[in-house]
């Protein structure tokens, strides 16, 4: 097994014992640092950056460089996919994605195909064998995709939506042209995180951010089905080590009995969900993940020790929870905030995890 100077977040993740709560911040590297402005400029766009790996890599490090952070994960996108199968992705400032092709028709899904993500996808694999050497084994490195859902949300509505009329019109006026897609995707996720992982990926996390626009029904019809269906399929070991899988539904409080059991090791959860709730209903079963109210960070640093330590409180005593964000950092938080926070959660966790010399016997080999 290849020694991690800190494997804290992939102990937690499987529920295994850690000194101190583990953190890290979804949307870590990005624009509320101006570092990343900076390089973001240099690179000329968006999608220049995640396709040149070494300035990839540059922007996943950057945060690492200023906090005290437990993992890295890779600078990319979700809409990664679309953009290799031909839809050509462009992030238009102060309107989010856009799509040149949308996927809206018969004629649209049948000239979709499953990139190869050592081809099409080649420049994130190259960003995280680029990333591991440089980390040279101080944290993990987190590989990530969107779910089917999702991402198949951006390829019929064109970018982002608001009431999804036009995926949702296809779900319930052709639904089979609606699986036809979301299979489609669920082979090209499996095999881009099977690569990522093949690459160094050390855990993977799955962002479900639209599943919640579904009714209950069909948000396990077409979005849960085909995050398990991946997770049958992801490699579970690498480098001797389990690799843990997070599922994030954004909005997906009110289904955790249902996600706990679709295979992953742990939940992310958004801040509308109490923690300890969530512990008490699926703690046995999956590690959780998050989930401070990112406008926290806005706060003085008095109030973001009080918040984090509200959370911290709430989980309570023992293994398996990654601090986290319920969401994306906010572009405009100041960075000092994020130190106040990191520093935090680290300081004042180690009330709630036993220094116990025993625990070390337990290892993520298997
Ligand atoms: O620099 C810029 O102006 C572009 C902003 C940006 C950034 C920094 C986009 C466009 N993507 C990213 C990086 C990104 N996206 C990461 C990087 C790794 C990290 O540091 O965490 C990750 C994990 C994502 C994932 C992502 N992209 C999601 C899922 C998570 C979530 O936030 O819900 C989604 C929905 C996207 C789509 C997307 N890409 C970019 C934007 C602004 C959006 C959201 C648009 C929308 O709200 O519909």
């Amino acid at each position: 097994m290849v020694e991690l100077a800190n494997d804290r977040v992939l102990r937690a993740l499987l529920s295994l014992p850690v000194d101190k709560t583990p953190i890290w911040i979804m949307r870590q590297a990005g624009r509320y640092l101006p570092e990343y402005r900076k390089v973001r400029q240099q690179a000329g766009s968006f999608m220049k950056l995640c396709k040149t790996p070494e300035l990839a890599c540059e922007v996943t490090l950057q945060p690492l460089a200023r906090f005290d952070l437990d993992a890295a994960i890779i600078f990319s996108d979700i809409l990664t996919i679309p953009d290799a199968m031909g839809l050509e992705l462009s992030i238009v400032e102060g309107k989010g994605p856009v799509f040149a092709n949308t996927v809206r028709d018969e004629a649209a899904v049948n000239k979709l195909f499953v990139p190869d993500p050592e081809t099409e996808l080649k420049y994130v694999c190259d960003a995280i064998r680029l990333c591991r050497q440089e980390l040279n084994n101080k944290v993990p490195l987190i590989g990530f995709s969107g779910s089917p859902w999702t991402i198949a949300t951006y390829m019929v509505e064109g970018g982002t939506s608001k009431h999804f009329s036009t995926i949702k019109s296809m779900l319930y006026r052709s639904p089979e042209l609606l699986h036809r897609l979301l299979d489609i995707l669920t082979q090209s996720v499996t095999a881009y995180l099977n690569a990522q992982i093949a690459a160094g990926a050390q855990a993977i996390m799955i962002f479900d951010t639209w599943g919640s626009v579904l009714t209950a029904e069909y948000f396990r019809i077409f979005s849960l089905a085909y995050i398990q269906t991946i997770i049958e399929n992801l490699t579970k070991m690498a480098e001797k080590r389990r690799v843990p899988v997070v599922v994030f539904i954004k909005g997906g409080g009110r289904w955790m009995e249902w996600i706990a059991d679709c295979g992953c090791d742990a939940i992310g959860l958004d801040w509308t969900v109490q923690i300890a709730k969530a512990k008490r209903m699926v703690g046995e079963r999956v590690a959780l993940q998050g989930n401070l109210d990112p406008a926290v960070l806005y706060a003085e640093p008095e109030v973001i020790r009080q918040e984090a330590e509200k959370i911290l409180e709430s989980y309570g005593e023992g293994p398996g929870h990654v601090f986290n964000l319920g969401h994306g950092i906010l572009p405009d938080v100041p960075p000092e905030n994020v130190k106040v926070l990191v520093d935090a959660v680290h300081e004042l966790s180690e009330n709630y995890h036993q220094q116990d010399e025993d625990d070390d016997e337990e290892t993520l080999e298997e």
